[in-house]
């Protein structure tokens, strides 16, 4: 049986990379809700209906595990949002506030996404639980999505790194010592990220954190093994199937073509 993926678009495709290089004999069946991105502009409840039916979707092609592969609905689900489905859930947040908490020497942890994951203060309850002296200062960096979508990266972008400057000097009064790219766009423009924080952080990339956890639970719960010998990814979209090979290339870094 399959891994089964979603994301209101097409940066979920960030972890399924990461995936893919951890469990590279799983199947996968993504799915990117293309005709609806983004989510992370939208309200709470809209963002739980639309990864119900996304959760649907991917259950009705019997995978083994769900996975939110998406900071925005990993931020805004909750337990019981997904205590039915059936199958084991994880979304972002949790693996990657357990990696935040452990490596902050100081406790101050900066947390950067979308509007809807920064205003859920998804990340700040998933860390205090683990370490409830941590302080976490979120911080919504709205322009970064439709920067990566078009095509502005690249360490030399200069248009990005004057808005990552905006969004991110203000951190260094704060002091943190760990940063959380809490979106799955943002390890696209990592160097810019990396640069404008002069390297004076840990980052978090909760995509790769995430496939580590899937993977030792996947193992654990013997529901995946070294020997396993798919490895095929099943691509699903609900809208914009044509521009889906060039904007899937973005994300995963590589050809897409014939397999969606
Ligand atoms: N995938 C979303 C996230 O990680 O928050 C970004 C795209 C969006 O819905 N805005």
């Amino acid at each position: 049986r399959p891994i089964g993926v979603f994301d209101s678009g097409l940066g979920g495709l960030t972890v399924v990379k990461e995936l893919r290089k951890i469990l590279p004999g799983e199947d996968i069946i993504y799915f990117g809700d293309t005709g609806r991105v983004p989510y992370g502009t939208r309200s709470r409840e809209t963002i739980r209906r639309y990864a119900a039916q996304d959760i649907h979707f991917l259950c009705s092609h019997d995978v083994k595990m769900v996975v939110a592969a998406c900071g925005t609905v990993s931020s805004v689900l909750t337990d019981k949002d997904v205590q039915d489905i059936g199958v084991p859930y994880t979304g972002v947040v949790r693996p990657a506030a357990q990696e935040a908490a452990s490596l902050s020497q100081n406790g101050k942890i900066g947390v950067i996404g979308t509007t809807a994951t920064v205003h859920s203060g998804a990340y700040g309850k998933a860390i205090r639980g683990i370490r409830p002296d941590a302080a976490v200062v979120g911080r919504d960096c709205p322009l970064f999505v439709p920067l990566v979508e078009n095509g502005q990266v690249g360490r030399d972008n200069e248009i990005t790194r004057l808005t990552a400057k905006m969004y991110l000097e203000p951190f260094f009064k704060e002091n943190i010592d760990t940063l959380i790219l809490g979106c799955t766009h943002y390890p696209i423009i990592y160097d810019i990220i990396a640069d404008v924080m002069q390297y004076a952080v840990v980052f978090v990339d909760p995509g790769q954190v995430t496939a580590r956890y899937v993977s030792s639970y996947l193992m654990q719960n013997g529901l995946s093994s070294e020997k396993a010998q798919g490895g095929t990814c099943h691509y699903y979209v609900s809208d914009q199937l044509d521009t889906f090979a060039d904007v899937a290339g973005i994300f995963l870094g590589e050809n897409v073509d014939g397999k969606v």
